[in-house]
């Protein structure tokens, strides 16, 4: 099974000596000694300073609960380890874990009674202080479990909304996120509502608190519109960046969260600053790099947010825009967890959330990365099946030296399929498309005819299209070919080997 990752096991939390403090606010040791020095010329105790500052860890219980005759309840582990490794990006600990194979949810309280005062029970027993549903809750559900617990409680879309919405680092995505939060929120105000109606009492404030129901409501019914306008500003200002780069190879890399995406990025383009880190949504905001496949090949790969399984449709809804620019590429690399023991799922996951997206005929290349985490006696009847499976796939590993190769040979193919070897005439004088040619086509041959310069090379659709704008005579074997307008990238599926499952 594998082992929950984050900067601590969640199990062995809490640390010695650092009782309630997140790793994060543990200091390094030489701010430690400028804080004693300054503690110490104040008169003050540093160890004070530092506990009250820091803010309780929540403490969740996590309840798993699949339907009987669901595949999920075969996963039932995977899964709660899974919502372990949330729990742990989300900043909490986990106390202790409830499950129970259910025929179908109880409407009013999800588990049946006697599971919910085993709940009540276990919250005592381990002092928690939060409940984390697996399960998708409905409102009632919700606040039913959270009056019979009298503790807060999530399901794990609520969850997964938290942690972008303390990931979220660009304007774009924390309007998106925000937007996902306030959708999810609607239907549950009743349930904050309730909250303060217990606080303050009930009688008296049952008008006053009806009428402020429906002010939040018609606040966030707001706040949601506006939101949504300013969506749509971005979309279409990512639809005339996006016209900017045609002509240039795309390709964009999908997949599970953790499957070693950014990893991918930085090994190819060598840029460092590409962030990666082993815990579930590290990246949010997409993140474009250039990668030389040599001979004069270019790609431009874009790194995105990893999907999840149960990923909030509000979510997927709001982070329309993004992934759409996204999955608008001429390639999609999708990138599965070899080592994982749930790729399989993993990667259906990601296939329904981009035929949530619309993605139906775009040419898909499968990555199967961490191939360093598998012994050869495993990878090689792995491989054996997964070859069988998706033809098309390569496999590589993002940690060791050369691990990448496959992967930059096979973009090297996609693009030179791209680029069909042309025949293209132009006048000896025209020296600026000769440079152009030069520098992004590969030139094979190159002579002079008369007056004209001829040569064959590897050029692409939107060079092509320049050069026949500019007077030249371009013949790239295809029919009728010569005097076309085109510098889409149209063309680009035409040649690839679509291969989508
Ligand atoms: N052993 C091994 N570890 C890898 C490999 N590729 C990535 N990792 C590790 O896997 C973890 C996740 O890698 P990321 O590149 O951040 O994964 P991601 O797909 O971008 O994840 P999100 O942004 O969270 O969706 C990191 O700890 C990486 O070091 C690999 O080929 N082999
Ligand atoms: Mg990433």
């Amino acid at each position: 099974m594998r082992k929950p990752s984050g900067r601590l096991a969640l199990r062995e939390w809490p640390p010695e000596g650092f009782r309630f403090l997140p790793a994060s606010l543990i200091p390094h040791p030489a701010s430690l000694f400028r804080l004693s020095y300054a503690a110490v010329l104040k008169g003050a105790l540093i160890a004070r300073d530092l506990i009250t500052l820091t803010p309780p860890i929540e403490r969740a219980l996590l309840v798993g609960a699949p339907r009987k005759g669901t595949a999920a309840r075969h996963n039932l582990d995977e899964h709660l380890e899974e919502l372990e490794q949330l729990v742990d990006t989300a900043g909490a600990v986990v106390v202790g874990t409830i499950t129970q194979q259910i025929d179908r949810p109880n409407p009013a309280t999800y588990l049946g009674k006697g599971k919910i005062e085993e709940l009540g029970t276990l919250i005592d027993a381990k002092d928690a202080s939060l409940i984390i549903f697996d399960d998708e809750l409905t409102p009632a559900q919700g606040k039913n479990v959270e009056d019979a617990t009298g503790k807060r409680v999530m399901d794990r879309a609520e969850l997964i909304l938290d942690i972008f919405a303390t990931r979220a680092r660009t304007s774009e995505a924390k309007l998106q996120v925000e937007l996902a939060q306030l959708e999810y929120m609607l239907p549950r105000l009743t349930r904050m509502w309730t909250h303060l109606e217990k606080t303050r009492g009930g009688i008296g404030m049952r008008g006053p608190g009806e009428t402020q129901l429906e002010t939040d409501r018609r606040l966030v019914s707001h706040r949601i519109r506006q939101l949504k306008e300013k969506l749509a500003d971005v979309t279409r200002a990512r639809e005339i960046q996006r016209q900017g780069r045609r002509g240039v190879f795309r390709a964009s890399l999908v997949g599970y969260t953790n499957a070693g995406k950014s990893s991918i990025l930085r090994g190819l383009s060598g840029a460092r600053d590409v962030f990666v880190e082993d815990r579930l949504f590290a990246t949010l905001d997409p993140l474009t790099r250039e990668v030389d496949l040599g001979e004069n090949n270019r790609v431009l790969l874009t790194d995105t947010v990893g999907f999840i399984r149960k990923l909030p449709h509000h979510l997927v809804a709001s982070f329309r825009a993004t992934l759409e620019e996204v999955i608008d590429a001429d390639l999609l690399l999708h990138v599965i967890d070899a080592s994982h023991v749930g790729w399989e799922e993993q990667r259906r996951v990601v296939n329904t959330v981009l035929d949530e997206l619309g993605v139906h005929d775009k040419p898909v290349l499968h990555a199967f990365n961490k191939i360093d985490r598998i012994p050869s006696e495993t990878l090689i009847p792995l491989q054996e099946r997964i070859t069988n499976l998706l033809p098309n796939s390569v496999f590589v590993s993002a940690e060791t030296e050369s691990g990448l190769e496959p992967l930059r040979r096979a973009l090297l193919a996609k693009t030179r399929a791209l680029k069909p070897v042309s025949e293209i005439r132009l006048g000896a004088s025209e020296g600026r498309l000769l440079a152009e040619i030069h520098r992004l086509g590969e030139v094979m041959e190159q002579r002079t005819d008369g007056a004209e310069l001829v040569l064959r090379a590897r050029i692409d659709e939107a060079l092509a299209g320049r050069l026949r704008r500019a007077g030249a005579h371009v013949d790239d074997g295809k029919k009728g070919s010569s005097p076309v307008h085109s510098d889409g990238d149209g063309a680009a599926n035409a040649d690839h080997a679509v291969d989508i499952s």
